[in-house]
């Protein structure tokens, strides 16, 4: 077990208040919450001007979700959300971090605070630099910082001692310059939040469809027969999905969720777009609801293919898409022989869903042909996750729903730019093909072995093999599992340096020195040599847009993330032959390299500066699969969760409040759950807590076990809820320090941070 430290956010409760939960998602209260984050943070009448710009064609890309906007009509009012507000708030805030900030909190001191605490001190204005044994940053200039990094970088052994992080807010622009850097530095070291998210769905999408990305666009939700969304909670997490959803109803299509929870969202909503319907009961969402244990999802779904073939059995060519399967996919015998060895009994016992109502879900999935199914986290962060996206795919490839309108894949994407992120080359596994042109049209030799992910990257530092650590976005500490072993591995580190808007836990848990980059926000005006700059974006749906900032950057000391990428290579490479400075004095540049470099970006200049972009190509949606090994859509065997939890054992999953983003805290609600002004709660089924004798509200310690290591977090507050037995959920990042290192899944290395074993026991008071 490793020492306590402050790596984590303090264990102190907040006065916990519970209310009911809410019918229905959205409405009136919803409004009422982005106008208070709005006037709190910006000052009312600023903050509904920028409300209107955003994800506007002239305006910019909300920093939320990557939920796409659509192609035609954009919402009367304006095309954002509840929690698309508090992003923006969160990034026009009026407080400041300044230097004088920095001297009067020493960072010890700052460590001690809540991360709720941390984000609400505003937005960074200058670089500033922490020396080694100095417990206060203090301002630096850029070049500076710059040749700090520089030193520390060309002192290295090896360039495979440095890693580089992304964050998925960061523009194809910044991404594509960095991976440029790093690769001429000479490292493939490029781990990103990818890697926690949905790297299990490029992994088996790839593998099976020839894409890691999904295959549907927005206009196919008003077209589908059936959508089922599937560990995925989005009314507070992409709620303008809701509205896509709202739809498929409008036009007849059906509905089922499969999650341990009854998110509110999903059961019930009220348009987020069209306030004049706000009034009244809301809508109902969800047809069939089956509520999956954790982990539970690849023996549900595999009673549903087994009652697929029987009525294909039962009633040849009405269930299965015959001439799809034939002509496009491989595999479909070997996986009606493995099926054909799981009993419905055993699989029964896995989902904790009683048999009638599965029936009743693949009677939906039988008897209609275009099925759209979407997914996030629920799925993707698991032992299994591989095998439950590639199940899923297994159905869609019976139905034929898969490259035709109305039907398709849909992980839905977190950041907003996390899918750009990868297609601009931040990946620790480059193709040969992207390195080959990169080399062409740069003049440099490409690193060709493969990078460190983001386990493998802690993993380094903590053994000391690598030394200086970068990241361009996010808060690695609280983002990552195992919190107090990836606080060792930062602090083995020389040098950590982040490129940061707000304050956040990864500045306090550092190397022996570090540096605290602060860049433009979204929301912001970009001024370089030529101009006004825009930056752009690619969706969860693969349409690449502009986004242009709205307001004055925060302070006169900030760089655009292209700009200090530029700066810090120029600063570092020797011998570089590419004229950094020129291509940043005009992001066209940037754009005319992304051409010459990326597949699918053809006339980009252009194409990005008509309203609402472009689609990038996608060969699932063309029905072509020629990408994969075999040429065609694979048809796969996959495990349901081989877990055994011991008696007293529960499997913890760590999910997001309706008021957060990730590790930003925006407040300390979670409304659509009942729960008010705590975060350090465990959510439990009634019975489970009759068993251990505990009563709501009791103040309980977790305990993770893993082969022999246990792993400790204390004071939580245990709540009563509509949960499946033995299962139990946390917020993240409280609850991370539970999760361990070497506990991933299979094929995609993301931690498992939804299936944690732990035991949980009261405290003595
Ligand atoms: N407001 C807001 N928006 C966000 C974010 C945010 O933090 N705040 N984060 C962004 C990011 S980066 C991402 S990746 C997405 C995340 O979006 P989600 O994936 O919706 O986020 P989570 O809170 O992790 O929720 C996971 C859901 O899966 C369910 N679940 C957990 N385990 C299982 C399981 O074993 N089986 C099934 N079927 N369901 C399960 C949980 O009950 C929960 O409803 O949202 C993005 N958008
Ligand atoms: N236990 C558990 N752990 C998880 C998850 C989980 O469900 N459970 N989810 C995982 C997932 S899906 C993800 S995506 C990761 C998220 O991991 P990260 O992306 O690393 O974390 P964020 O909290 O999104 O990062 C927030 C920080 O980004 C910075 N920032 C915000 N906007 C900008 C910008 O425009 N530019 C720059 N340079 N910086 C900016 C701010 O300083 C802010 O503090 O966490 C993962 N960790
Ligand atoms: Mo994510």
């Amino acid at each position: 077990m490793h020492k306590k430290t402050n790596a984590q956010p303090p264990e102190k409760l907040t006065g916990i208040e519970l209310k009911k939960i809410p019918k229905s998602a959205v409405g009136v209260k919803a409004i009422k919450s982005s106008i208070k984050h709005i006037k709190n943070e910006v000052g009312l009448i600023k903050g509904i001007g920028l409300l209107n710009k955003l994800n506007q064609k002239n305006g910019f890309d909300c920093p939320g979700c990557a939920w796409p906007d659509p192609d035609e009509k954009r919402a009367f009012l304006a095309e954002y959300c509840e929690n698309g507000a508090k992003a923006v708030a969160e990034e026009a805030t009026k407080n400041r971090v300044t230097p004088l900030f920095f001297s009067t909190y020493a960072v010890n001191k700052l460590a001690e605070w809540s991360d709720y605490e941390l984000g609400k001190s505003g937005r960074i204005t200058n670089p500033v630099f922490l020396p080694e044994g100095a417990n206060h940053y203090k301002e630096i200039s850029w070049q500076d910082a710059f040749q700090i990094i520089a030193n520390e970088l060309n002192g290295l052994n090896s360039p495979d001692e440095a890693i580089f992080y992304t964050s998925g807010r960061t523009s194809n622009e910044a991404a594509f310059l960095y991976q440029l850097f790093v690769r001429e530095f000479g490292t493939n070291n490029l781990p990103d939040c990818s890697n926690m998210c949905h790297e299990s769905s490029g992994v088996a999408l790839s593998e099976t469809l020839g894409i890691g990305k999904g295959s549907v666009t927005l206009d196919d939700f008003k077209h589908t027969d059936l959508v089922i969304v599937i560990g995925q909670n989005p009314g507070t997490n992409h709620p303008r999905m809701l509205t896509a959803l709202g739809e498929t109803k409008k036009n007849g299509g059906k509905i089922i969720t499969i999650n341990p929870l009854p998110e509110v969202g999903l059961l019930n909503y009220k348009d987020p777009q069209n306030p004049l319907k706000w009034v009244g009961s809301g809508q109902d969402l969800t047809d069939i609801f089956l509520q999956v244990k954790i982990n539970g999802d690849v023996a549900l779904l595999k009673i549903i293919l087994k009652l697929m073939i029987e009525q294909e059995e039962k009633v040849p060519y009405s269930v299965f898409d015959y001439d799809f399967i034939k002509e496009k996919t491989k595999g479909i015998e070997d996986l009606i022989r493995d099926l054909e060895t799981y009993s419905i009994d055993f699989l029964l016992t896995q989902t904790g869903i009683p048999f009638k109502k599965i029936k009743e879900a693949a009677d939906l999935i039988i008897n209609h042909k275009k099925v759209i199914i979407c997914w996030a986290m629920g799925l993707t962060q698991h032992k299994n996750a591989v095998d439950n996206i590639r199940e899923i795919v297994n159905i869609l490839l019976l139905k034929g729903s898969i490259g035709k309108k109305g039907a398709g894949t849909c992980p839905v994407r977190g950041h907003s730019n996390v899918q750009g992120d990868r297609t601009m080359g931040i990946w620790e596994k480059p193709k040969h093909d992207f390195l080959d042109k990169l080399e062409n049209e740069f003049n440099f030799k490409a690193p060709r072995k493969h990078g460190l992910d983001v386990v493998n990257s802690i993993k380094a530092m903590y053994e000391k093999k690598a030394k200086v650590f970068f990241g361009m976005g996010g808060n690695f500490i609280s983002a990552t599992p195992d919190t107090e072993y990836t606080a060792t591995a930062l602090r083995n580190c020389d040098l950590t340096v982040h490129v940061s808007t707000k304050l956040n836990r990864s500045h306090l848990i550092h190397g022996k020195k570090a540096l605290i980059l602060p860049c433009l926000g979204r929301s912001e005006k970009d001024f370089q040599k030529s101009g006004e700059q825009f930056v752009s974006v690619e969706n969860s749906m693969g349409v690449v847009h502009s986004s242009k900032g709205h307001l004055q950057p925060c302070s006169d000391d900030l760089l655009s993330e292209p700009a200090i990428v530029a700066g810090l290579a120029a600063t570092t490479l020797r011998r570089t032959k590419i004229k950094w400075k020129t291509l940043i004095s005009n992001y066209d540049l940037i754009r005319d390299k992304i051409e010459a470099t990326i597949p699918g970006f053809e006339n980009y200049n252009e194409r990005v500066r008509e309203k609402g972009g472009f689609y990038l190509p996608n060969n699932a949606r063309d029905n072509n699969f020629e990408p994969t090994a075999t040429g065609k859509a694979n048809f796969s065997i996959n495990s349901p969760s081989d877990i055994k939890l011991g008696e007293n054992h529960f499997l913890m999953m760590t999910i997001r409040t309706h008021d957060q983003y990730n590790t930003t805290i925006y407040g300390l609600n979670d409304r659509y759950r009942g729960v008010l002004n705590e975060r350090r709660v465990i959510f439990m089924n009634p019975d489970d807590m009759k068993k251990l004798g505990f009563e709501k509200l009791d103040v309980v310690d977790l305990t993770s076990h893993f082969g022999v290591e246990k792993r400790v977090a204390e004071k939580f507050l245990v709540i009563p809820y509509d949960i499946p037995k033995q299962c139990t959920a946390t917020y993240f990042p409280e609850a991370n320090v539970l999760v361990p290192i070497k506990s991933v899944a299979k094929f995609s290395n993301t931690p498992t941070s939804k299936t944690v074993i732990i035991t949980i026991s009261k405290r003595q008071q």
